[in-house]
């Protein structure tokens, strides 16, 4: 017979116990709420437009904490032809991740906490003259049911968190990040039968969030200048990838 201490502290390590909580679930709890929250307050004080292509809008709030730019960014955009779900799924699997992130040097998954939620572990390319940037996130993937009626939304959520497999190990930095990917599907004159949707029937309506703090000085322009670029670049290649991905296959709702 094991004896009982053996349960206790093998039941309080175990990252699955039997009623699904995990160390971070009260974490990822808060956090999906607040993203669900600030998605739907708008950007018509103090944000400022500095991208827009077609249906894609990119803004951004200048801030400063400590000398550090720590601006937050917050996108709009409509894809034809795709789910939120598949947005979503695309954007979590680890899978996939190489083939559209153009950002990273490598990736990696280092725990998984429950069949929705993974701790990535990422290294960033170098931009010169910064240090080069990691990166450990939590990262969750959920659906959210409005009614039975509805298209449900998706989410991911990506977010800082320090873990012993990831120790800090200059000189690379350690970027602080807290994202969110929040999707919604339209489908226009739905037919009767949901077996008949069409690919040209379905839009996905977009909403991404980052607040990243680069995690030591860089210097502002140079910061500001590369977060225009890469920002609208992301989301360009990510969402034409998917697009692509998903052209002949059946559709994921
Ligand atoms: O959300 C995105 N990707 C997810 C999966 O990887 C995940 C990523 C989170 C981290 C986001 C921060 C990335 C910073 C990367 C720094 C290096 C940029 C290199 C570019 C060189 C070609 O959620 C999509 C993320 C899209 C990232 C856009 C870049 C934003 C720049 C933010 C500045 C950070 C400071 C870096 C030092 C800058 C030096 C001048």
């Amino acid at each position: 017979a094991v004896p009982v201490s053996t349960i206790v502290s093998k039941s309080n390590d175990d990252n699955s116990e039997s009623n699904g909580k995990h160390r971070l679930t009260d974490d990822v709890e808060r956090i999906v709420q607040e993203h669900l929250q600030y998605v739907r307050e708008d950007v018509s004080n103090g944000w400022d437009l500095i991208h827009q292509d077609g249906e894609m809008k990119v803004y951004r709030r200048e801030v400063e904490e400590n000398g550090i730019v720590v601006d937050p960014l917050k996108c709009f955009h409509t894809i034809k032809g795709v789910t939120g779900h598949e947005i979503c799924r695309y954007f979590w699997e680890f899978q996939y991740r190489m083939e559209w992130e153009t950002t990273l040097d490598s990736t990696k998954i280092i725990e998984a906490l429950d069949p929705d939620t993974v701790i990535f572990f990422q290294l960033h390319k170098r931009v010169w003259p910064a240090a080069q940037r990691d990166s450990c996130f939590w990262s969750h993937i959920r659906c959210i049911s409005h009614s039975d009626e509805d298209q449900p939304t998706w989410l991911v959520v990506n977010y800082t968190t320090p873990h012993p497999l990831a120790p800090i190990k200059s000189p690379q930095v350690r970027l602080v990040a807290n994202v969110a990917l929040i999707c919604e599907t339209i489908i226009s004159e739905p037919p009767l039968d949901p077996k008949d949707i069409k690919r040209e029937n379905i839009q996905c309506k977009l909403t991404y969030v980052a607040f990243v703090n680069p995690g030591g000085w860089v210097p502002s322009a140079a910061l500001r200048g590369v977060a225009k670029r890469e920002y609208p670049r992301f989301l360009k290649r990510f969402t034409s990838y998917v697009v692509e991905q998903t052209r002949n296959k059946p559709i994921l709702f």
